[in-house]
């Protein structure tokens, strides 16, 4: 069971999430005054739930506490942005980079270096100054289609608890790789379309 101060856990979460939901809003407006063109479809958020920590805690061969969770874990507060394109999530990420209230504790580039899945993302995780403590937030950066394809990849996971069939593993990594070429070719539409605008 988890114990002591685990309500005050998750409210600290809860304010992280608010200060870096009004980051990533100022950083939207600032790369779409100079871009000229819209760069997210939608910003989504979670707050892991008790259950689901205490799963992950007992994952790692840890005791569910407060005092574990807040030292092991930092994906308890999640974001994920879902972009119009790829190289939106490019200039989300240098823009996150420079904000001087969010440090930058990890980044891992799952879109120039898909895992073997197929899986494309940018994960970053973030950390606020919350009642003079450090909280973490992990962002997760991808596009609308690799959103569609982490969902039903994710969905068959489950079904096979985890142990996904070779066929099906081998058609979702060829539609991860069509899919990266259809955000591309998306996106220089856009180019032609902001080209025409000039
Ligand atoms: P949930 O419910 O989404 O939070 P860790 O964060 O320590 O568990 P790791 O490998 O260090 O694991 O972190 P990584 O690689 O940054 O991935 C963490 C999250 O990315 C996962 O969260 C998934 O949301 C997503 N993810 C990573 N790989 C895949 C993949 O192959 N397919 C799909 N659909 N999603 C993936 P959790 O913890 O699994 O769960």
């Amino acid at each position: 069971m988890m114990t002591g101060g685990f309500d005050r856990l998750l409210q600290l979460h809860g304010e992280a999430l608010a200060v870096v939901f009004a980051r990533i809003d100022e950083v939207r407006r600032q790369i779409e005054r100079e871009d000229g063109f819209e760069v997210i479809d939608q910003v989504r958020s979670r707050i892991k739930t008790p259950q689901s920590i205490e799963n992950k805690l007992r994952g790692l061969g840890l005791e569910p506490t407060c005092a574990h969770a807040q030292e092991h874990l930092r994906d308890i507060a999640g974001i994920r942005i879902i972009a119009l394109y790829a190289k939106a999530v490019e200039s989300l990420v240098r823009a996150l980079r420079t904000l001087p209230d969010l440090t930058i504790v990890t980044e891992k580039d799952y879109i120039g270096c898909p895992k073997p899945s197929g899986y494309r993302s940018y994960h970053l995780i973030v950390a606020v100054q919350i009642e003079g403590e450090p909280v973490f937030v992990e962002i997760q950066l991808r596009t609308q289609a690799m959103d569609f394809w982490a969902s039903l990849e994710h969905k068959v996971r489950y079904k096979y608890h985890g142990h996904i069939p070779q066929h099906l593993s081998d058609e979702l990594a060829k539609v991860a790789d069509q899919i990266a070429q259809l955000d591309q070719r998306m996106f220089l539409i856009q180019e032609i379309i902001s080209l025409i605008n000039e």
